[in-house]
């Protein structure tokens, strides 16, 4: 809509926006499908006017509306405000568009005020006309508000809004608009209005990720502070357009960034206190809501975890491995959205029937892949949707054991990791996955925690502690934990916590706690391995390491199993740990409150320990064992995250000395399993290098041979490299040998008297062709590698050989014939012969001018005789 120069007449110094505004929506009701409510200007300055209006407002209407709000901030900065309804208080969008480039407006004024009118709402930023003149803001909000209301009209161009539907839409929408609607109310149809907010959140964050290419949540600070500092660049070089588009980005940034905080604290608010709820009904609304916001954050990750897939999927080949990921993917996808219907269903039977020939085509075909398979048939054509993917993943295992790209991923997280605790005085975290690190991070950090119920499946629930409010230490938002039986922390964690803030203030020392993955656990392969390289590497690079140990009641065990298995795992990590202990604190986790830690371990000690021998010959069980009793005596230190006191257990932890030479204490090496898997990932890749090699599938077979080198410059391990060499090997053998089999017919074919055929050229241009194409694999062969040249100088070294050879025959003799129609047809197909050919010819061209020369001669002499035989002889060449 054009903005017409009357409403300027009006009121020239824009004191009344509302009436310019009315001015302008008279001009052309029949625009505006809905009733349009255009509230008083409102002034920052008067304290809760905007909820005041929209109290009054909302008091008033009751239908499908819009509201447009014209909004003064300090300076006449002017911001308009859209807010559209659905019947009586469900928000379809809410919006304020702000017009001054560069602006520094915060909308959580706003926002407070807004929700207290509107709970669920949440301000959504738009971005429409700017100038970065703020004195233009009145005239641009009038027609930014306009425009705004025009986007009703248009609600292909809306953004995925929080939306709450309330099944009996009375909408007067388009007949577009309704169909959107109807897509949007199908999921949600049953669920409250704040389960269907936070959905939408996350569904505009995934959108938002998606869309500025972000793999990870925890990416956007960073990303904003670069910015940032690339902004104040421009603006120093007085780079506008550059600064335009960078500030749009930054605009986009903050608005994901926002939403992730929305995300996190509308989950966090909504967990319910056990405490509270005395006699707990467990399938209660509020239990269940707990259980949703745990499960929120939950998807969260599984959102991620889809990312990545994504990432690995797009950088293969095509092969097996890369369609039972792209099934993965489509079947993840429909469970996180809760969409059991999968209208693709005959392109997901396309991809599973490309998936079997694949599994053919690259010798992949087991009996127990062929199970897999047919398994995999039953369950998508019965839409058994978590079957599925249980069965895909099972099939991934087996066609190739390891993830290497996870591997990568979490290795570089360690190095990145690894340069955080570079040179600093650490505590780690150590104890089997479930024994609560993650958990006590938070608790010592300071973090507010509470005990919540989590819901794993219809009427089960666990117990789950975990953090509330919002999260002052950034370093906590990798700090996960969850109830499932899993294990949640993937790689090292450094949290870096003021003491000034959780002794007293005058306090200025920090200490550094490390979340890591649990070694020689139940984390897998990937995380073994990465352990064992990233995780070590970082910890021998610091300057000292405290060990928190921690031991949980709940795998303690009749005989102490569990403590056994936290002393084999700082046994595996640290060397000579009788020398080492010193430095390790104990913490107990998830005891009852009134046992006696030191009673019950002594009590193990005596009577389960002491009574077996076997169990007495494991050193390093005794060893720990023994320590623990000593440094529990008067009873341990046991972990209350909810009401503990953490000062005890930070002094104590700083009052404790640290192994000061890292470097010569800590060491890793990897499980038998662990080893095992990588031995069987390597065949795999050896044997499917084989088979793409027999497909001439050069593509594919680099992408083997990459994975071999990822794998050995990540783990080092000598029967790698081994595999990766002999695979080169193997490769420039195989490819010399097919080169040798070629050149060999040809030569034959072209010293014999028949011609050679169009089928013989045919074969060796492709054998030149295939050595050019072959090149990809220079990276890896080097010098092993034969090239293109190598065929064509074969050629032209036999046909050289075969010119000489007839320069000593005669003219006539009809191998010459042969020769030349040899030579011509190569040099139609290979271009490259061009000179050659065009030589060779000029030198036959010049024995025949001699032939004939001479025939001129002993015409003068009346030699018939000879003159006879001549003629013949150049009658047989021409
Ligand atoms: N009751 C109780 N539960 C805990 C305690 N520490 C952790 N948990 C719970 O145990 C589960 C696993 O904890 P987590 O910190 O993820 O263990 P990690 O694998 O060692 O990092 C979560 O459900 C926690 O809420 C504790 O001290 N007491
Ligand atoms: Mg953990």
């Amino acid at each position: 809509m054009e903005y017409s120069e009357d409403t300027e007449h009006i009121q020239c110094n824009y004191n009344n926006i509302q009436e310019l505004l009315r001015v302008e929506l008279k001009k052309s009701p029949e625009r505006y499908s809905k009733p349009i409510y255009i509230l008083p200007d409102i002034d920052d300055n008067v304290e809760c006017q905007l909820e005041q209006e929209l109290l009054n407002e909302s008091k008033c209407n009751t239908e499908n509306r819009i509201i447009l709000i014209p909004y003064r901030l300090e300076n006449s900065h002017w911001i308009g405000i859209l807010i559209e309804l659905q019947a009586a208080k469900q928000i379809i969008r809410a919006e304020y568009i702000d017009p001054v480039n560069r602006s520094s407006f915060v909308p959580d004024r706003l926002q407070k005020q807004l929700a207290k009118v509107y709970p669920s709402a949440v301000l959504q930023t738009k971005d429409l006309l700017k100038h970065n003149d703020r004195t233009h803001s009145a005239k641009l909000t009038i027609k930014n508000l306009l425009a705004a209301v025009e986007n009703d009209q248009r609600p292909e161009m809306r953004q995925p809004y929080v939306n709450i539907p309330d099944g009996n839409e009375t909408s007067t929408y388009s007949a577009e608009s309704k169909s959107l609607h109807w897509q949007q109310s199908e999921n949600t149809i049953s669920k409250d209005g704040n389960d269907y907010r936070l959905a939408g959140l996350e569904q505009q964050l995934k959108n938002g990720l998606e869309k500025l290419n972000i793999p990870d949540v925890s990416l956007i600070p960073q990303k904003i502070q670069k910015i940032e500092v690339r902004i104040k660049k421009y603006d120093d070089e007085r780079r506008i357009d550059d600064i335009e588009k960078e500030e749009k980005h930054l605009r986009e940034l903050q608005e994901l960034q926002k939403i992730s905080e929305l995300i996190y604290s509308e989950s966090i608010s909504r967990i319910p206190n056990k405490d509270n709820e005395s006699n707990v009904n467990r399938t209660d609304k509020q239990g269940l809501a707990s259980s949703s916001n745990i499960i929120a954050l939950e998807k969260n990750k599984r959102l991620l975890h889809l990312n990545e897939l994504r990432e690995d999927f797009a950088a293969m080949p095509p092969c097996a491995e890369k369609s039972i990921l792209e099934l993965l993917e489509h079947f993840e996808q429909k469970l996180l959205e809760n969409d059991p219907y999968s209208q693709e269903q005959n392109s997901v039977i396309e991809m599973l029937s490309k998936l079997n020939d694949q599994i053919k085509k690259q010798d992949l075909l087991s009996k127990e892949i062929q199970a897999s398979l047919q398994n995999l048939n039953i369950a998508v054509n019965s839409g058994n949707m978590s079957s599925s993917v249980d069965i895909l993943h099972d099939l991934k295992k087996k066609i190739r054991p390891l993830n290497v790209q996870d591997i990568q991923r979490l290795v570089s997280k360690a190095k990145k990791a690894a340069e955080l605790i570079r040179d600093k005085d650490i505590i780690l975290l150590v104890g089997e996955t479930g024994s609560g690190k993650s958990t006590t991070i938070q608790f010592l950090a300071g973090s507010e925690m509470k005990d919540v119920q989590v819901e794993i499946e219809p009427g089960k629930f666990l117990d789950h502690i975990t953090p509330i409010g919002l999260v002052k230490n950034p370093g906590l938002n990798n700090v996960t934990s969850s109830p499932f039986h899993k294990s949640e922390t993937r790689y090292i964690t450094p949290v870096t916590i003021q003491l000034k803030d959780i002794l007293d203030s005058h306090e200025t020392d920090v200490i550094t706690l490390c979340d890591a993955p649990g070694f020689s656990d139940t984390a897998g392969v990937e995380v073994d391995i990465a352990n064992s390289v990233g995780v070590i590497e970082a910890l021998k690079r610091t300057k000292s390491v405290k060990i928190l140990a921690l031991s949980s009641y709940q795998s303690l065990g009749d005989r102490g199993e569990g403590i056994q298995r936290l002393a084999h795992i700082l046994i595996n990590m640290m060397h000579k740990i009788d020398d080492r202990l010193d430095a390790i604190i104990y913490a107990f986790t998830k005891y009852p409150e009134k046992k006696n830690i030191n009673a019950v371990l002594t009590d193990i000690k005596n009577q389960k320990v002491n009574k077996d021998r076997f169990l007495r010959s494991d050193t390093a069980f005794v060893t720990v064992l023994s320590d623990m009793i000593d440094k529990t005596e008067g009873n341990g230190y046991k972990i209350d995250p909810i009401h503990g006191d953490r000062k005890i257990l930070i002094k104590k932890l700083k009052r404790t000395k640290g192994i000061q030479y890292p470097k010569e204490v800590f060491q890793f090496s990897m499980s038998r399993e662990t080893r095992t898997s990588i031995g069987n990932h390597v065949e795999k890749d050896k044997s499917s290098i084989i088979c793409a090699m027999k497909h001439k599938n050069n593509e594919l077979m680099i992408y083997y041979l990459n994975d071999l080198k990822t794998l050995h410059d990540l783990t080092k391990q000598s029967f790698v490299r081994e595999a990766y060499e002999s695979s080169i090997r193997w490769i420039s053998d195989n490819i010399n040998e097919y080169c040798t089999r070629i050149k060999r017919k040809f030569n034959r074919v072209l010293t014999s008297q028949d011609r050679l055929g169009e089928d013989d050229i045919r074969e060796y241009k492709a054998a030149v062709e295939y050595l050019q194409h072959i090149q990809i694999l220079k990276e890896h062969l080097g010098s092993f590698l034969l090239s293109p040249e190598t065929l064509m100088q074969n050629i032209i070294s036999k046909l050289c050989e075969r010119s000489c050879a007839l320069n000593k025959e005669d003219l006539y003799n009809p191998l010459v014939g042969v020769y030349l129609n040899n030579l011509r047809m190569l040099r139609n197909s290979f271009k490259e012969l061009e000179i050659y050919y065009r030589n060779s010819c000029k030198e036959f061209d010049k024995r025949f001018y001699l032939l004939v020369q001479s025939a001129r001669e002993l015409i003068l002499t009346n030699n018939f005789k000879q003159i006879a035989e001549i003629i013949l002889s150049i009658s047989s060449k021409v």
